[in-house]
């Protein structure tokens, strides 16, 4: 049954009591309690008040970390001081597999590509060494493609990543190379980066090879970027069903599959924050509708797969999904059974990301568990809002310094299954084509939902609803388990995974089971809470 949320209204006006008044006048935007009856507006998108602690992270982030990071046949050269590569090295456990071609197939996602950018760069420019570094990088591994990521000084100095790329494709002939203008700053978070990567991979990539596919229900799945294996259990479903994947962008991908992409029927969307760009060129350019699908939570993921069996309208295809579901679903059902004795009632919050802190509710409510309070780090309005708002947006913080590609129809290429399927018999069928629900409408009234959360909102949201498990980042993590909750992160997975799809869900309650069920945490004492400094961290009972 439901549980009662309380009114955090006394808890909003304490924490905005602490701020500057037009800093508390700016945050109270972007911190909304809930009512569903109510069309409400989530401040979003916006810039960081310079001096308070963010989540977030930055523009180069979110295109050479979370786009183009997972793509294992791209080397990924980092153009910058080498902070930037070194402190993004493996980081984001995107899982690769060997490929078809084996053990020796390319794979360059252990390495770490960068110019290591000097003063003297900085001062005299840095294209000489740039030209240099993939020169150096063809020459030893010989890829299918460079791609070039400008950090912040980049930007500053003005090195021209584009005319060095141009210059190197001519040279090298058999290599694509083409770079990035995703200077950290460049935008007000990573988000800014996840749109700079959809436009360079669409406009250098994308529908450079017409071969087509051999499968019968051909699909690519956007925003899946194989954190943990997840893409590898959505792979194991889709192939079950006989369900073809000609590219996920980007988990475990590779520069042919992207190439290729445009051959495909369907676009399935799961990360609708990173990549709705993409979804949206390759529907304007090749005709392909995109659904908006969720593989986390065992219904979710059964609801996808139904979703898809609509679409092609093909009852051999739905009477196997049916099968893959039976077989699958029970399983998950009865270990969230299972586990809910130990679950049910207890309290979430979320604030991860932007998707991932509305994803993984669903999750939480299999296990009979509320989500009291969620946010994004960088979400824009549509994800807490639903597409509805999106024409209302006046200004995009993202989009002023992105270049807005003109993308035009190109008949001849349409795929004629993905053309033929009209959006509006979808959309008659109550299929959500092109369409996307929020956050918003899917939590309690009287939650709490806080959009680029600070360190001082954090302290304060425990301090009054005391989760039973807070689930955010790495850089969250040891503060709020000191202050005796447990935190699960929901970037990395904490070393676990995968948590899409039916396994995955499996996964989730298991671990989720085992952290409410310590109490370790609640003995911390932290240390700023010692009396003297031979006080020990641990509490005697
Ligand atoms: S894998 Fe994705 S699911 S791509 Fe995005 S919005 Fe980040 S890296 Mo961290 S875990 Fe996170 Fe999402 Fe999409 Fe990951 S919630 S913050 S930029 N994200
Ligand atoms: C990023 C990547 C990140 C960071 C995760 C974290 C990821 O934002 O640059 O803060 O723990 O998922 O690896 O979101």
């Amino acid at each position: 049954e439901e549980m009662k949320l309380p009114d955090p209204s006394t808890l909003k006006d304490e924490i905005l009591a602490k701020y500057p008044p037009k800093i508390a006048r700016k945050r109270a935007k972007s911190m909304v309690i809930n009512d569903t009856k109510l069309d409400q507006e989530v401040q979003s998108n916006v810039r960081t008040i310079p001096g308070i602690i963010t989540q977030r992270g930055c523009t180069y982030a979110g295109c050479k970390g979370v786009v183009l990071g997972p793509t294992r046949d791209i080397i990924n050269l980092v153009h910058g001081p080498i902070g930037c590569s070194f402190y993004a090295w493996l980081t984001r456990r995107n899982q690769t597999d060997p490929g078809p071609e084996g053990p020796d197939g390319e794979n360059f996602i252990n390495y770490c590509f960068s110019t290591d950018m000097q003063d003297e760069n900085i001062v005299f420019g840095g294209e000489k060494k740039l030209k240099q570094a993939i020169q150096e990088a063809y020459d030893i591994f010989k890829p299918k493609a460079i791609g070039v990521f400008s950090t912040c000084p980049v930007g500053l100095i003005g090195d021209d990543v584009h005319a060095v790329s141009r210059e190197m494709k001519e040279k090298l002939g058999d290599c694509n190379v083409f770079g990035f203008s995703c200077e950290g700053y460049k935008g007000v978070s990573q988000s800014a980066g996840h749109h700079i990567a959809n436009n360079q991979l669409f406009r250098h990539v994308v529908g450079n090879d017409d071969t087509k596919p051999e499968g019968k229900f051909n699909i690519n799945l956007l925003g899946e970027y194989n954190i943990g294996g997840d893409g590898f259990e959505i792979d194991r479903i889709f192939k079950a069903c006989g369900i073809d994947v000609i590219c996920t962008f980007s988990g475990n991908s590779t520069m042919g599959a992207f190439e290729k992409s445009h051959t495909a029927d369907l676009n399935l969307v799961m990360c609708h924050r990173s990549i709705n760009y993409m979804a949206e060129m390759m529907e304007t350019k090749f005709g392909i509708p995109w659904m908006k699908v969720n593989f986390i939570g065992g219904d979710s993921t059964a609801k996808a797969l139904r979703k898809i069996g609509e679409y092609f309208e093909d009852e051999a295809l739905q009477a196997k999904i049916e099968e893959v579901i039976a077989e699958e679903l029970p399983k998950v059902e009865a270990r969230a059974a299972e586990a809910r004795k130990r679950t049910e009632g207890k309290m979430a919050m979320l604030f991860v990301g932007g998707s991932r802190a509305h994803h993984y509710q669903e999750l939480f409510k299999e296990l009979g568990m509320e989500t009291v309070s969620a946010g994004y780090e960088f979400g824009h309005r549509d994800d807490y809002e639903g597409r509805k708002v999106l024409p209302t947006i006046k200004v995009d913080a993202d989009s002023r310094n992105i270049e807005e590609l003109k993308i035009e129809a190109d008949p001849e290429r349409f795929n004629p299954r993905a053309s033929e399927i009209k959006l509006e018999t979808l959309q008659e069928k109550g299929l959500e084509v092109s369409d996307y629900k929020g956050m918003k409408s899917d939590m309690s009234d009287n939650s709490l939902i806080v959009d680029d959360i600070t360190h001082w909102e954090t302290e304060k949201l425990i301090e009054f609803y005391k989760p039973d498990i807070f689930c955010a980042g790495i850089k969250e993590k040891y503060v709020v388990q000191k202050s005796g909750i447990p935190l699960k992160q929901l970037h990395s997975y904490d070393y676990g995974g995968p948590y899409a799809g039916f396994e995955g869900a499996v996964n989730f309650y298991t671990d989720i089971e085992t952290m409410l069920s310590t109490t370790i945490w609640k003995k911390l004492k932290a240390p700023w809470l010692a009396t003297s400094a031979t006080d020990p961290c641990i509490c005697a009972e």
